[in-house]
């Protein structure tokens, strides 16, 4: 390690470091502009610094033995000085608001210079809704370029021209609201001069720290705070997110402010029929209550209930928006204080088959490797992701691999925004993935691809695996999936010599009746070709909502408490009943989407229904609204009264555990990060924990613990896997792992760990087909989430909407005589309901698509409850359709 001076004092540089690394590892301030880490620029020299006499920029200046820096020497400031002067001279600002967030300006003033001029009436682009841009305030460092197009890779923003005339421009010079801008908001974060800037923006009197609010992929963010009120959100520098964002992290922050957030918690009217409010207010349906009698309430009719039926007739459903403290609290509340294991998270309208299927084959039901790895593979497999939309964080270090030389690969019936940077995109026809990757293994096994040494040493079941592939040929396989045999060849070949190789993939697998298959065929090809468990290789399920890894840790799942430790297990009941001091409920409980049919059968009574919106979220919706009304009694807690609140007979008012309390989110990659209090919440809404905590001592329970902290540590004690926790959490934002890194590195699997499952041969419904000749896959689009009661709730989360349109081919538009934007029936086993169709070329023939974000489209009416039989998932993606006129 190379010893040097740095302003006198002797410190030690690491290897490879940059002088401006060492510099602020040592507390030494330098001044920088166009300075991105983790990309080369420098083009401004502001960072300037003396090395043995002579003048270099400190952050592409990399540190070597001997090196005697100033950085505060009289050369030093005197060139900062000059490059300062020329930088004001070259810029101007359009408002003082905008000159406050500029460094040049601030530096200059630091340096003793005048700031640049104010010049009122400059020509703004204020063509986008959230962003303005001023040209004239731009100074050309060229860090919006590094920002949009190589660490986000939305390719937006290029530099035109050369030299002095080189200018910014967005994709071929249109104004900023007419390009391809995603609104990440990136630029507006790198930004140095405030040439690009949040609409609106102004100084905060505080800025914290937290994790953002919506998807698994667990972007730190920094939220600007005003008056007790959330005025802006920028990237924080979390693992997962280095900075970057999406629009929802980035512009859909408003929710927290809205006027419609629940402040009370609300007891229903007697005789007020429960369901939509229709046009009634709230206050005709629901009247306010204090904690004190809401919750009493809750606790007399949970002990009614439960002397009359058994607490077998009570179930809930715990929020993957929730922290991990507050989830382990809710399991313990059903379990000891209730008495249920009824209790369920939204894993199971989701990834649960992944989990299942890792679980069973790996033994350990999440992703093998941190995102960032990506950049380390040489092949990438997308398969059912819209990562372009639904991960775009994610999706910008796949893009960044892409561009760098590694082979992209898609597995989907859409176009998908991921499309511009494939090498090979194979159109897949839907439902018919097995059979795709069963003739990608059996052809790779024809060839001798696969990784004999790995199969041998780390995997069982694979002599009949091999056998069961038989009927999997590339001629059998491009008839059933549509794709080429050629595609299929090419995409074999990538995945199993070019290594290595990463599969990632999304709900366009597991939201099928077979989607557990469908990961096992995954893990088969891994397991095939040793692409596990090494920098690079491994198997990505990119998870949903933030804390749904957490969810299923915590043990909000039947069966399974915190850690995966099996109820079933008399050692482990014994361990948990004796710590908990209670007797565990003596039956394994029913899934969420069970749960509802069970209810609307009459079996389950009460449900205590915390953060999911079952009614807009759910398969079979009216099935779903038909079972809530016969519950004997719903409690709704959410921090908006939801579809689903206005079946409830008490409403309570949370708080947004990402923004109003202080906890831990797990995230799709198993890192645990720290949630805090950005600012109060509104009215009397308390955090979920809090509540259940409260809701327990009026059962007669007293839960041991009073805060997040005690819940960790018990945690901790009770589940081996989280014992690290508790000292960790605390400080960090880096977050910590459960388990390892890459849980199969060292070895890169236990022997025998590997379980090769038998493929499965799918047959297509014939019947179903020629009744209902459209595949409906319901899915996502960017600016919304799910049922939307944030991203409606936020401004410009709300203006990018696309609306309740349901895509179609415009080839399939001719054959049924439809004109585009025409209003139709959609009519499947479940359900009719009316839709606006919008012709789209990214869709296939035979194929519709639409999202479940809009009230005004109620799509889940028509998606039937087709369950995977061994984790309850829907088969949202694999509803059928016929078009009716209207
Ligand atoms: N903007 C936004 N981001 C989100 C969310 C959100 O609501 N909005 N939700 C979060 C959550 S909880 C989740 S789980 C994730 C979901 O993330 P994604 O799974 O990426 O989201 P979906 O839109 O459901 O996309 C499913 C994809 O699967 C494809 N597909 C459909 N059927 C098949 C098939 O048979 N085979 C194959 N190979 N592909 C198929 C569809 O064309 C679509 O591109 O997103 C998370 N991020
Ligand atoms: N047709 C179709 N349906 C689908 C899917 C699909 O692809 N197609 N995808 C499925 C998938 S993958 C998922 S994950 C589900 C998601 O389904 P849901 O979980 O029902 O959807 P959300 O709208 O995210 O509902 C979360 C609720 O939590 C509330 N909330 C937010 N923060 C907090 C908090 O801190 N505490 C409390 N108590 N509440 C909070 C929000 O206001 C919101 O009402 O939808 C599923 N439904
Ligand atoms: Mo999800």
């Amino acid at each position: 390690m190379p010893r040097v001076v740095l302003n006198g004092r002797e410190v030690e540089a690491r290897d490879g470091e940059t002088v401006l690394e060492l510099a602020r590892r040592n507390g030494v301030e330098v001044p920088t502009l166009c300075y991105y880490e983790g990309f080369v620029n420098g083009t401004c020299r502001i960072c300037v610094v003396e090395i043995n006499g002579r003048l270099a920029p400190a952050c592409i200046t990399r540190v070597a033995e001997g090196m005697k820096i100033e950085t505060e020497s009289p050369r030093v400031l005197e060139a900062r000085r000059t490059l300062l002067r020329l930088l004001v001279k070259s810029h101007s600002h359009s408002s003082e608001t905008e000159r406050a967030r500029c460094k040049v300006c601030s530096l200059a003033e630091a340096h003793g210079l005048e700031k640049a001029p104010v010049v009122r009436g400059a020509p703004l682009d204020d063509t986008h809704p959230a962003i303005v841009f001023n040209p004239s305030a731009c100074v050309m460092c060229r860090r919006c370029v590094i920002a949009c197009s190589m660490d986000q890779n939305n390719d937006v923003i290029t530099v035109v021209g050369r030299g002095a005339g080189s200018a910014i421009a967005f994709d071929d010079g249109v104004p900023l609201g007419a390009s391809s801008c995603v609104s990440c908001g990136a630029c507006v974060d790198a930004c140095p001069t405030g040439a690009l800037m949040e609409k609106g923006w102004e100084p905060a009197e505080k800025v914290a720290e937290t994790v953002c609010p919506y998807c698994g992929t667990g972007c730190v963010v920094e939220y600007g705070v005003k008056g007790g009120r959330i005025i802006w959100a920028r990237g924080g520098r979390g693992s997962s997110n280095e900075g970057k964002l999406c629009i929802k992290g980035k512009f859909g922050f408003e929710y927290a402010n809205s006027p419609e957030r629940l402040r009370r918690p609300l007891i229903r009217r007697p005789g007020v029929p429960k369901g939509p409010l229709n046009g009634r207010r709230v206050e005709e349906v629901f009247r306010e209550a204090t904690w004190e009698e809401a919750l009493s309430l809750v606790a007399e009719k949970i002990k009614e209930i439960k002397a009359k039926y058994g607490p077998a007739a009570i179930a809930g459903i715990m929020s993957d928006r929730s922290t991990n403290e507050s989830i382990y609290a809710f399991q313990k509340l059903m379990r000891c204080a209730v008495g249920t294991d009824n209790i369920d998270q939204s894993a199971t309208l989701c990834h649960e088959p992944s989990a299942w299927a890792l679980a069973l084959q790996l033994g350990y039901g999440a992703a093998t490797n941190p995102v960032a790895d990506v950049l380390n593979a040489r092949t990438i497999v997308v398969v059912g992701s819209n990562m372009g939309e639904t991960h775009p964080v994610i999706a910008a270090y796949v893009k960044r691999a892409a561009k760098a030389g590694a082979h992209l690969i898609l597995v989907n019936p859409l176009r998908t925004e991921l499309s511009r940077y494939a090498e090979l995109e194979l159109n897949i026809r839907p439902g018919t993935d097995v059979v795709l990757f069963s003739a990608m293994a059996r052809y790779i096994l024809e060839m001798g691809w696969h990784d004999r040494e790995f199969v041998e040493k780390y995997t069982e079941g694979f002599q009949e695996w091999a056998k069961s592939l038989e009927p999997f040929t590339l001629e059998f396989a491009e008839r059933v999936t549509g794709v080429p045999a050629s595609a299929i060849k090419e995409a074999a070949r990538l995945y199993a010599l070019e290594k290595p190789s990463m599969i990632m993939w999304t709900l366009g697998i597991t939201e099928h009746e077979y989607g557990t298959e469908n990961v096992s065929a995954l893990a088969n090809l891994a397991l095939l070709t040793g692409n596990v468990g090494r920098p690079g290789a491994g198997l990505m399920p990119l998870r949903g909502q933030n804390n749904v890894q957490g969810g299923a840790d915590m043990g909000a799942a039947p069966g399974r408490l915190p850690g995966y430790q099996p109820l079933t297990d008399p050692a482990v009941r014994g361990k948990f009943e004796e710590a908990w001091r209670c007797r565990l409920p003596e039956f394994v409980g029913f899934r969420s989407t069970e749960m509802v049919e069970m209810a609307r059968r009459g079996v389950i009574k009460m449900m205590y229904i915390v953060g999911e919106n079952s009614v807009r979220s759910h398969p079979d919706a009216r099935a779903v609204a038909e079972a809530l009304s016969r519950l004997e009694f719903l409690v709704v807690q959410d921090i908006f009264l939801t579809e689903t609140a206005e079946y409830a007979d008490v409403v309570l008012p949370a708080v947004s555990s990402a923004l109003e309390d202080e906890g831990t989110f797990t995230n799709t990659e198993r890192r645990v990060q720290a949630t805090h209090k950005v600012v109060e919440p509104p009215g009397d809404a308390r955090p979920d924990w809090q509540i259940f905590i409260e809701l327990a001592k009026r059962l007669g329970y007293d839960m041991g613990f009073s805060s997040p902290a005690e819940i960790i540590a018990e945690l901790s004690r009770l589940a081996p896997i989280f014992a690290p926790l508790p000292e960790r959490r605390s400080a960090e934002s880096s977050g910590l792992w459960t388990g390892r890194e890459r849980p199969y590195s060292t070895p890169p699997a236990s022997p025998g760990a590997g379980q090769i499952q038998t493929n499965l041969l799918e047959q297509p419904d014939v019947v179903l087909e020629r009744l209902y000749p459209y595949v409906l896959i319901t899915g996502r689009e960017r600016a919304q989430y799910h049922t939307a009661t944030m991203t409606m709730r936020s401004t410009l989360t709300r203006i990018m909407a696309r609306g309740p349109v349901v895509e179609m081919n415009p080839e399939d538009m001719k054959a049924e005589g439809l004109a585009d934007g025409q209003v139709v029936y959609l009519v499947s086993p479940a359900g009719k309901v009316r839709a606006k169709i919008k012709a789209s070329d990214r869709v296939p023939r035979g194929v519709l698509f639409t999202t479940f974000h809009y009230s005004d489209l109620w799509i889940n009416a028509v998606v039937p409850a087709v369950l995977n039989p061994f984790t309850k998932t829907p088969a949202y993606k694999d509803a059928r359709v016929r078009i009716e006129r209207v």
